[in-house]
């Protein structure tokens, strides 16, 4: 397959002003029938031949203003001479038939458990019939189904059903990529909603029979994402209906269909004994992105592909201010930077690194990434925090009126910032086009009362870019006095050179910094900080972000110094982080996150920043050390700390009672390390919740106990799949590093396992990948089952195997041995007959 390259973009040869489609389902011949009424383009001066996608499809006639004719057809298209169309418009109908059941890619229209359902995004439509499946085209939908099965849906509001069939009429034009079917027996969980302007709207959840009583929190969660995206972004819901759809086998998370959201089942079903508190937050969160959707995605979509983070980053932007505005703003900040360096920086730094909008792709859906969504959503927040709250409001204002209707690119959206607030954002857009997590060096000056501190940025060579330029970093910063007072409250540094200074003038004594407040632009500080400064800020600092951080950067520093050199547990940062635990005036949430050690992959990336070698074994055991140190220093505190936490309040999902919980278990967690899971045991036994059951499991199996548990555990859950992932999950992650693939494989290859599905598939080698010492062991087993198992489900599922083979994106960080290892798993992968371009595309990008 070939490369396409943002720069060839060129509009549509015509325009598509609507579209009428028949269904006629059937698992194995199912009938589409698609009446396009096309017009050539304005826009276009020439007189193009028409070319409609479409892609396994096998035509039955097409008509052209009613008269029979034989396109010309190949295997990605259909094709009409320019000379034979007619000189305006006219009628194309044409009759393909397609077969769902055998779908696997979970790609155009496809089964899953007896209900027809698709997912379109971002180029499946091709796979249902003939049509310009790219995001441009934007037409209105019309769409009748016709078969048994008790539901019908697909998008717009209903226009008709009766016995076998159902038509739905979408006013609103679309690009293809949003259309959707659902047919099935389901069952609806339904509720009322009032627009703002009155308009009543009716909402349902559509799962299998005897799901419907675990919708609730997802319809709360629809409800208040509809209310807060009036009342924060002024917009409406615009369709007299809004229906979710709950599907076990699917690609991603959800999808935003036009009135037809799509989700993953895991992400709509949830009860207090099957969901953890990680759970119902995900839920709201992905309820709320795609939902938000509707007006950044929707109502304004992407010009083409290239653009996608113009719907993404906004879209993940919104939803992180709505799950601010639902929990504590400091918590979900700091989960949320947790995340991206987790994920988007570990791909920046890697081969994998592309621009937030890259220039060229083979395969988009390898382009669905953390650097689109997460860093999509970072330089929003950073656009916002240079032009003010007021300014980015009236800016987004601006881009609905402007743009409703339309398919929008990142220069439409930086003008409307423009228009506005009459910047120059050229330099800005750096951050849309330029690959790699910029490295902020701080120095400091003390001098006759005058404190200086000096910034110098250096933006990383990453492939395809070797020289970068300097860029704009909104940089948040307050001064405390030695005594812990704050003395300089939060300002906003605006750094555009390669290294510039700011003075601060009228202090008593030379203050303590707190630097990148709020995490307010994606970089990597690089500061050179005594253990004592970063014990200060963890007690004092008033921005709950950096007061984290301040532990966090401690953590970090402490546990590369034992991997590399042997270092001892600082004493500094157990004292630090005790008095943090035991500080009942703080959130327990936020205590709680302090409690998280550094994951051992983060400390891998920490190393390889310092241009040193990580070695996972070693790290590991600096880990495991940090956490026993932890649990003796917090002693007897903390059997108190479990107590008071131990209460007996009715489950409630908030973010409040989730914190606690979250407490409670980290207390657990650091018990076990001294009792050998005594008490973990016991609160397995007595758990009242998902989030306890877990918990106690994850402290028994990490002391080496627990295999009484996970037996009744799995005799509980057995037949809830999605229930299960936990249970894979967890013996995995818990397993020692030398039999962490064996424990996989034995999981992954149990009779009955269904690692065709991929929420089971992602679960086990997703779970093997972030068991760091496990996945990278020097045995190699690791590297060897996650290849095995991606070349085998590459040739079902395409899509996933891709995205999945992410595993491998930090090979080169690693030592030699490690690294032969790896690239001859790659290498193995490549030389597979019939590899996905899908698969290949990524394996290529790894290697380099
Ligand atoms: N916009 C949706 C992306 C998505 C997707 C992309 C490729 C292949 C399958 C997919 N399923 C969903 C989801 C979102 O970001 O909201
Ligand atoms: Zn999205």
């Amino acid at each position: 397959q070939k490369t396409v390259y943002l720069a060839d973009y060129l509009p549509y040869s015509h325009l598509i002003d609507k579209v009428d489609l028949t269904f006629r389902l059937h698992p194995t011949a199912t009938r589409v029938l698609a009446r396009l009424n096309i017009r050539p383009n304005p826009a276009r001066k020439d007189r193009d031949h028409l070319r409609l996608d479409g892609e396994g499809l096998k035509l039955v006639s097409c008509r052209l203003d009613g008269q029979a004719i034989t396109p010309t057809l190949d295997a990605r298209s259909l094709t009409i001479a320019a000379h034979e169309l007619p000189v305006g418009a006219f009628t194309l109908e044409t009759e393909v038939e397609i077969a769902p059941e055998g779908n696997t890619a979970l790609e155009g229209l496809y089964m899953s458990n007896g209900m027809y359902c698709t997912q379109c995004e971002a180029e499946g439509f091709r796979k249902i019939t003939y049509y310009p499946d790219r995001p441009d085209v934007m037409s209105r939908f019309k769409v009748r189904i016709e078969s048994d099965l008790p539901v019908l849906l697909s998008n717009g509001n209903p226009a008709g059903q009766g016995q076998g069939w159902a038509e739905w009429d979408d006013p609103w034009p679309k690009p293809a990529y949003l259309f959707a079917l659902v047919a099935g027996d389901l069952r609806a969980h339904s509720a009322k909603f009032v627009t703002a302007s009155g308009r009543p709207v009716d909402l349902n959840i559509w799962v299998r029979p005897g799901d419907e009583d675990r919708c609730a929190y997802a319809m709360d969660s629809l409800i208040r994402s509809m209310r807060w995206d009036e009342q924060v972004y002024g917009r409406e819901y615009d369709l007299d209906v809004f229906n979710i759809v709950a599907v076990d086998d699917f690609n991603m998370g959800a999808m935003e269909n036009k009135g037809l959201n799509i989700f993953n089942s895991r992400y709509v079903l949830a009860s207090p004994d099957t969901a953890t508190d990680d759970d119902y937050a995900r839920i709201e969160a992905i309820i709320a992105h795609e939902y938000f959707h509707n007006w950044t995605g929707n109502r304004i979509t992407c010009r083409d592909w290239f653009q996608l983070c113009l719907k993404e980053g906004l879209t993940v932007f919104r939803d992180h201010q709505f799950s601010a505005d639902m929990r504590s703003p400091a918590v979900r900040r700091i989960e949320d930077v947790v995340t991206l360096r987790s994920r988007q920086f570990r791909e920046d730094d890697g081969p994998l690194a592309h621009p937030v909008r890259p220039e060229s792709f083979v395969e988009i859906n390898n382009f669905y990434t953390a650097t689109v969504y997460e860093k999509g959503a970072e330089v929003i927040g950073m656009l916002k925090s240079l032009v003010g709250d007021q300014a980015y409001q009236r800016a987004l204002d601006l881009y609905f009126d402007r743009h409703d209707g339309e398919a929008a690119t990142i220069e439409d959206w930086l003008k409307v910032f423009e228009d506005v607030t009459g910047r120059d954002l050229s330099q800005f857009k750096l951050w849309y086009t330029e690959a790699g997590t910029p490295r902020l060096k701080v120095e400091e000056a003390w001098n006759d009362g005058i404190y200086t501190l000096t910034f110098t940025q250096k933006n990383p060579p990453t492939p395809g870019q070797p020289v970068k330029q300097p860029k704009v970093i909104p940089i948040k910063v307050g001064l405390l006095n030695p005594n812990g007072d704050e003395v300089v409250p939060t300002i906003m540094l605006e750094m555009t050179r390669a290294k510039q200074s700011f003075r601060f003038e009228g202090l008593a004594a030379k203050p303590v910094p707190s630097i990148l407040r709020g995490f307010s632009a994606p970089v990597v500080l690089e500061r050179k900080a005594p253990p004592e400064e970063r014990a200060f800020l963890l007690a004092h600092d008033t921005d709950a972000f950096n007061k984290w951080e301040a532990g966090r950067a401690l953590a970090k520093e402490v546990m590369a110094a034992m991997a590399l050199k042997g270092a001892p547990v600082s004493p500094a940062w157990l004292d630090a982080l005790a008095a943090v635990t035991f500080d009942d005036t703080l959130d327990p949430a936020f205590r709680a996150l302090c409690l998280r050690l550094p994951a051992e992959d983060d400390i891998a990336q920490t190393i390889h920043a310092m241009g040193r070698i990580p070695d996972p074994a070693r790290i590991h055991a600096a880990r495991r050390e940090m956490a026993g140190a932890l649990a003796i220093r917090l002693g007897e505190g903390l059997s108190r700390l479990y107590r008071d936490l131990d209460d007996n309040a009715p489950f409630s999902p908030s973010a409040a009672q989730a914190g606690r919980r979250a407490l409670k278990i980290a207390a657990l967690g650091l018990l076990s390390r001294r009792d050998g899971g005594r008490l973990a045991a016991s609160a397995f036994a007595r758990a009242r919740s998902m989030t306890e059951e877990v918990g106690a499991l994850s402290a028994l199996l990490e002391v080496g106990q627990g295999q009484a548990e996970l037996v009744s555990f799995a005799a509980r859950w057995g037949r809830d799949a999605n229930v299960m992932d936990k249970w894979h999950a967890l013996q995995i992650a818990h397993a020692e590093p030398a039999e962490a693939a064996a424990v996989a494989a034995r999981l992954i290859g149990a009779p009955g396992f269904d690692w065709k599905n991929p929420n089971r598939f992602r679960t086990v080698i997703g779970a093997l990948a972030a068991n760091h010492a496990g996945f990278h062991h020097r045995s190699g087993a690791g590297y060897r089952l996650v290849a095995d198992w991606l070349l085998k489900l590459d040739p079902l599922n395409p899509q996933t195997a891709a995205r999945v083979s992410t595993a491998f994106e930090t090979w080169p960080r690693y030592d030699a041995a490690r690294r032969k290892r790896a690239r001859a798993e790659l290498e193995r992968i490549l030389a597979a007959p019939d590899l996905s371009s899908d698969l290949r595309e990524m394996v290529e990008r790894m290697l380099g």
